[in-house]
C-alpha cells in the first residue's frame, strides 16, 4: 500500500490496495490513514453494492441514513443522486455529516455510480488543521465551550430542501434532531484536538441565543476554511472516498447543471464525542 497526501493538511490518496479484498492489517493502515489525514481517496476499485456492505460492517457497524433516498434492494445504501434536470444537489456547501446525532457517524464511505462529464468534484477541510490556526485568544474563548446541533431546519416539510428541487427526493420530514457536543473535540482514536462546528448544522452555544452565538460562529466558521487546510478530489469511475466526519468538513461542488450524478453512500457508525 502507498499513501500520497492530497494537499498539505488534508487527505491522503491510497493505492496498491483493493477495498473489497483487503487484509486486517491494510484495513487498520487505512483506518488510521483516515483518522489522521480526514479522507483516503481510491482509485480504479471494483466495489459491488454486496462488498460496499461488507466492508461497512467488516469497518464497524452501519448507520442507515434517515433522510435521503436508500437503494432499492440494499438498504444499507444511500443514493447521493442529482438528476439532469435538477438544480439543487445534495451537500453543495460546507458541512459535516450527523452532528445533529447524539452519536455522530464516524464517516461515509462513497462510491461513484454515474459522474457528470466534468465537475462534480468533493472538497474536504481538515478541522485539526483549521484548531491549530486559531488565535490563541479564540482557543482560550471556545475552550469548555457546548453547542446544540439539530438538521430539522434542513429536512422538515418546509425546511431548506423541500423549498427546492431536491425536496421530493428526500424522506424523514417528520423526525426530530438535536444534540449537544463540546465546540472542540478530541478525535476518539488520535486524541487530536478538532473544531467541531459547521454552518448546516450548529445552531447556537449552550448557554447563548441564536444571535449572540452567531458572531463567534461565524468567526470559527471563516477560520475554518481559511489556509492550506483543504483538499479536492476529481472524481473517476472506480472511485472511492472514505471519510472521517469528525476530522474534516466536505462540500459537493454544483458545477455540472444539465448532467446526471449518482454516487452511492454507507454511512459508517461513530462513538460519542468527547472534549
Ligand atoms: O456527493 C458528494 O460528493 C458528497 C455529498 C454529501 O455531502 C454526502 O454524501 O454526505
Ligand atoms: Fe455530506
Amino acid at each position: 500500500m502507498e499513501l500520497t497526501p492530497m494537499a498539505p493538511k488534508c487527505g491522503v490518496e491510497i493505492s496498491g490496495v483493493s477495498l473489497a479484498n483487503c487484509s486486517d492489517a491494510e484495513m487498520d493502515s487505512i483506518k488510521q490513514a483516515i483518522y489522521n489525514h480526514g479522507v483516503a481517496v481510491f482509485r480504479d476499485q471494483e466495489f459491488s453494492p454486496e462488498e460496499h456492505i461488507r466492508f461497512g460492517k467488516r469497518w464497524g457497524g452501519i448507520d442507515i441514513n434517515n433522510y435521503f433516498p436508500l437503494q432499492k434492494d440494499f438498504h444499507e445504501i444511500a443514493v447521493v443522486k442529482k438528476e439532469a434536470d435538477q438544480q439543487t444537489n445534495i451537500g453543495g456547501d460546507w458541512h459535516t455529516d450527523h452532528s445533529y446525532d447524539q452519536i455522530p457517524a464516524m464517516g461515509s464511505v462513497l462510491v461513484a455510480r454515474e459522474l457528470p462529464p466534468s465537475g462534480g468534484d468533493t472538497m474536504w477541510a481538515h478541522m485539526g488543521a483549521a484548531y491549530d490556526a486559531l488565535p490563541a485568544e479564540v482557543k482560550a474563548e471556545i475552550e469548555g465551550l457546548e453547542a446544540f446541533h439539530t438538521a430539522d431546519h434542513i429536512y422538515k416539510a418546509d425546511g431548506l430542501y423541500a423549498q427546492t428541487d431536491m425536496g421530493k427526493n428526500l424522506r424523514g420530514q417528520d423526525l426530530k434532531t438535536g444534540a449537544v457536543h463540546p465546540v472542540v473535540i478530541r478525535h476518539p482514536h488520535t486524541g487530536r484536538k478538532l473544531l467541531y462546528v459547521n454552518k448546516a448544522f450548529t445552531i447556537h452555544f449552550v448557554g447563548q441565543t441564536r444571535e449572540q452565538s452567531l458572531p463567534l460562529l461565524q468567526r470559527l466558521y471563516d477560520a475554518a476554511l481559511t489556509g492550506d487546510n483543504q483538499c479536492r478530489l476529481q472524481w473517476q469511475p472506480g472511485t472511492i472516498a472514505i471519510w472521517d466526519n469528525r476530522t474534516t468538513w466536505h462540500n459537493a461542488l454544483n458545477d455540472y447543471q444539465g448532467h446526471r450524478r449518482e454516487m452511492h453512500r454507507i454511512t459508517l457508525s461513530g462513538e460519542a464525542l468527547a472534549a
